[in-house]
């Protein structure tokens, strides 16, 4: 039957470099295909190349684990990361690809008193801003996620900052999509092209040197996540970023025991299963800067430690791969959406450990801000000035992930 699987269509065209466009996007990612996406669905700004050194999707976007929430503490994040998660409801439909969405419902556990006071207000803030979240007391925890031991000793589980709406996506499959659209919109993806240098003159974007040859350009955005200091540089401003990794592991699979996603922000892991059966497992951040992709041996057993209390069952499950992205983490644990020092130049960065669920709504507000220089409502607060004016948006605590 397999000799019928030939001549498909390419899903994205593979075109060799124009000499200028309208927008050049750098990366490849969730994030610089829905900019492109939004650039050409809501503004009509078409002539867009996407830049990706590598294989689109290939950074962050194809290693995360896949958690998509909003409940976020603060009014500007829980804007953008509910746009986000609302737009994920219809991404399929939207995209006419399947991105897998699936809101299974996602737990925040509490674990100390302290926990339970942030993420009760955590819901109350959530309400008022119109994100439905609940908190849950222990019985319900149990009963949602039965094999979990609510009874500790050391953490026992006093509740948790419930999203019935929260969930997960394949990850893949959210840049596939997007990809796909924005090449049948005429827009030009080119993969296997390192941008090495930012041209300008007189305070003003030029263009880029790439290892295909030099692109001119009206508008830059610079959209590469752990290289955006990187980027930076090469443009001639510097970024409030650290670069660190962050990994994951996942199990073998088996039959289907744990269908909600449940973080564990004090022992420090989180864990939801697949729909191959794996376990997908993953802690907190590297505790050093580094920009290396891959896993380590002391992430595999500090993470599965930190949550055999709570779930005992990993205590017999082999472990199949493990694996690192290179995360771009700001001081107050929230992005980067912003004009920079240099005419035409826009950054979005920043989204740390937690981008993937953001992927739908950053590129509908980065698009936004390229397409009339200003930002809209849902980038405002997201700027650059934040830093020299002290006014953070801290979001430490809903990050979720240790840094
Ligand atoms: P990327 O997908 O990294 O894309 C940037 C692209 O830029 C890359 O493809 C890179 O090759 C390219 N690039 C870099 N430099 C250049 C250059 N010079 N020229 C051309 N191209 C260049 N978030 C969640 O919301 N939920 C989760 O469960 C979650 N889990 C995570 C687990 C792990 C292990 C990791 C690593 C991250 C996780 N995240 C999660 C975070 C999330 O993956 C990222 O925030 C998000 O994917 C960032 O997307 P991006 O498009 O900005 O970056
Ligand atoms: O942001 O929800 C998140 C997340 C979970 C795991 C890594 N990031």
């Amino acid at each position: 039957a397999l000799r019928w699987h030939s001549g498909w269509e390419r899903a994205w065209k593979s075109p060799a470099p124009k000499k200028k466009y309208d927008v050049v996007i750098v990366g490849a990612g969730g994030h610089g295909l829905a900019t492109a996406y939004y650039l050409g669905k809501n503004h009509g700004i078409r002539n867009v190349a996407v830049i990706e050194k590598g294989w689109l999707g290939g950074g962050n976007t194809g290693r995360n684990t896949t958690i998509i929430r909003s409940n976020y503490l603060q009014d500007p994040s829980a804007a953008i990361y509910e746009k986000a998660r609302s737009l994920y409801e219809n991404l399929s439909q939207d995209l006419n690809y399947n991105v897998m969405f699936s809101p299974r419902g996602l737990l925040m556990l509490a674990q100390t008193h302290h926990e339970v006071r942030g993420y009760r207000r955590t819901v109350y803030a959530n309400n008022l801003q119109g994100v439905t979240t609940e908190w849950i007391e222990p019985a319900k925890v149990k009963e949602l996620v039965p094999i979990m031991n609510i009874e500790g000793p050391r953490y026992p589980v006093l509740g948790a900052l419930y999203q019935a709406r929260g969930g997960t996506a394949r990850h893949d499959a959210v840049a596939w999509g997007y990809a796909r659209a924005c090449s049948a919109m005429g827009m030009d993806i080119i993969q296997q092209c390192e941008v090495t240098g930012v041209r300008t003159l007189n305070g003003q974007v030029q263009g880029i040197d790439t290892t295909r040859g030099a692109i001119d350009c009206a508008k830059l955005a610079i959209v590469v996540a752990g290289h955006s200091s990187v980027l930076a540089e090469m443009s001639g401003f510097r970024l409030p970023i650290e670069s660190m990794a962050l990994q994951a592991l996942v199990s073998e699979p088996i039959k289907p025991c744990m269908d909600v996603v449940v973080m564990a922000n004090t022992v420090h892991g989180y864990m939801s299963q697949s729909d191959k059966g794996e376990m997908v497992i993953g802690g907190g951040t590297d505790g050093f800067n580094n920009y290396t992709q891959r896993g380590s041996w002391q992430h595999v057993e500090e993470t599965t430690r930190a949550l055999i209390e709570t779930f005992p069952m990993l205590s017999r499950l082999k472990m199949l791969r493990q694996w690192g992205g290179i995360v771009d983490m700001t001081g107050d644990r929230s992005p980067i959406l912003s004009k920079t020092s240099v005419g035409g130049i826009f950054v979005n960065c920043g989204w740390g450990t937690g981008g993937f669920k953001a992927i739908p709504g950053s590129g509908w507000a980065m698009a936004e801000l390229v397409a009339k220089g200003e930002p809209g409502p849902l980038a405002a607060e997201f700027g650059l000035d934040r830093f020299k004016e002290g006014r953070f948006i801290d979001e430490s605590v809903a990050a979720g992930v240790a840094h």
